[in-house]
């Protein structure tokens, strides 16, 4: 039954018609052995359609060219996939670029912070060195005197280096010197004076003008210590009246001293008499609410008073510039502050019992009372012998005899209570200073850095460093 119709058609299907079934897929080509007979019968009775389809391809061709695509491939697909690979490429590396752009600008600002941060650093130290230099100096400067001394009429000045460090080194960095608002050098265009970029300058203050609260040692010292720094927080925070003692003030200074003292015992005070005595009861008692004991140990910075039982933040920041840990014995009445010099004052009145005059207490500065008057008449004096490079008192006892030359300026009712008890007040004051401290500063671009260092000019030896 096959044969009739496979046969006719055999000499129409020449090879190349089942030879064009291949693009129709596999499945044809499976199929062809099943249906070989159907499909010749298709195949055979629509030969035409061949060439039509040949025609078909063509135009697609000839059209995809002329629009200038090709038709998909295999290869346009690798095309496609390697543009996409260069697009996620360059995203990546624009990322890239950017974070490492970010992060060199960050290294650059950083490097540049760090440049500057040394730069500043350096002319902060050079302030402090070139302040101890001048302050080591004074052998030459009392030379230089001596030989000039002559033409002072023989009177030799007692110039402390100490107290005019920093206008030198303020000339050095400024390249510029000036005395009472005149310009005295102008070292501008000198080599080695001034800086080319960023600045720097100290001020020295005197610590011997401050409380020693170190000083402890024994039963005397600590009654001298405990005399003035009594007087201090006294007039600071006391509210007994003046002349009356007030036992919170007298306990916190006993505090201040018990933490510095050695033993564990009590210091305690008679009343009537303000004598100071052995007492008999512990000091760690106050301390154990607190969680640490007494140091019994001296102090390593004034800041330590701070832990000491009754010290309150607004009185530490009242006295925290009129106390000093190092080792001063007399108070240098040249440049301690006058909250220092009022409490000697207090202290040492010739009659005690003008204390409730002299000596009474402002509330909030309202009140202007003879030891204020007194102690401004005196800041006067010192600031003017300081501008003509001459320290204020020569001696203690020049400072002693200021007193009873106040009668002059001050009202009589005002300087007659200010009276003071001559040798008394010997035993506490004097007139040089022995530690200087040096607080510097320097700058370069944004950064500032400071310098707080302390001098002992004996040894010239630096007692103390600080770098913020
Ligand atoms: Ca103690």
């Amino acid at each position: 039954m096959t044969h009739p119709t496979v046969h006719p058609t055999a000499p129409h299907t020449p090879a190349p018609t089942p030879q064009r079934q291949p693009p129709t897929g596999p499945a044809n080509g499976s199929r062809s052995g099943a249906h070989a007979g159907a499909s010749s019968a298709s195949d055979g009775g629509a030969t035409t359609p061949s060439p039509r389809l040949e025609a078909l391809r063509d135009a697609l061709a000839a059209g995809q060219r002329a629009v200038g695509t090709t038709s998909p491939g295999p290869s346009d697909r690798q095309r496609g996939v390697a543009l996409l690979l260069a697009m996620t490429t360059i995203a990546i590396l624009s990322v890239f670029s950017l974070e490492f752009t970010y992060q060199s600008r960050v290294a650059v600002r950083t490097s540049s912070y760090v440049e500057s941060e040394i730069e500043a650093y350096l002319h902060a130290r050079a302030a402090v060195e070139l302040a101890a230099m001048v302050i080591g100096s004074t052998d030459i400067v009392d030379a230089i005197i001596s030989k000039y001394a002559s033409m002072l009429g023989g009177r030799k000045p007692n110039i402390t280096t100490a107290a005019y460090a920093c206008d030198f080194v303020n000339a050095f960095c400024k390249g510029k010197m000036t005395l009472m608002g005149i310009e005295l050098v102008n070292l501008e265009d000198s080599e080695g004076a001034g800086l080319e970029r960023g600045s720097c300058g100290c001020k020295s203050s005197d610590e011997d003008g401050r409380v020693n609260i170190n000083r402890v040692g024994n039963l005397r010292e600590k009654q001298s210590v405990f005399d003035t720094l009594y007087k201090l927080f006294e007039r600071h925070e006391g509210v007994s009246q003046p002349g009356e003692l007030d036992k919170d003030m007298a306990q916190l200074a006993l505090n201040v001293i018990d933490w510095a003292d050695e033993d564990n015992t009590r210091t305690d005070i008679d009343p009537a008499t303000r004598k100071l005595q052995r007492g008999t009861g512990a000091e760690g008692v106050a301390y154990a609410k607190n969680g640490y004991k007494s140091k019994d140990a001296r102090f390593d910075t004034t800041a330590e008073v701070r832990l000491v039982e009754g010290m309150t933040d607004a009185l530490w920041c009242k006295v925290r510039g009129q106390l000093t840990v190092y080792n001063t014995n007399k108070i240098n009445v040249n440049t301690a502050p006058l909250d220092v010099i009022k409490a000697l004052v207090c202290k040492n009145l010739a009659n005690p019992a003008h204390e409730l005059i002299a000596c009474q207490r402002s509330f909030q500065g309202q009140v202007w009372t003879p030891v204020d008057a007194a102690a401004q008449y005196l800041e006067v004096c010192r600031t003017l012998k300081k501008l003509m490079f001459s320290p204020p008192f020569s001696s203690p006892v020049k400072f002693t005899r200021f007193f009873d030359k106040l009668g002059t300026v001050l009202p009589a009712e005002y300087a007659n209570v200010v009276r003071i008890n001559r040798g008394r007040m010997l035993q506490d004051v004097n007139t040089r200073g022995q530690i200087v401290r040096i607080v510097s500063y320097g700058t370069a671009g944004p950064v500032t850095k400071t310098i707080t260092a302390l001098l002992d000019t004996t040894t010239r030896q630096f007692v103390y460093w600080r770098e913020d």
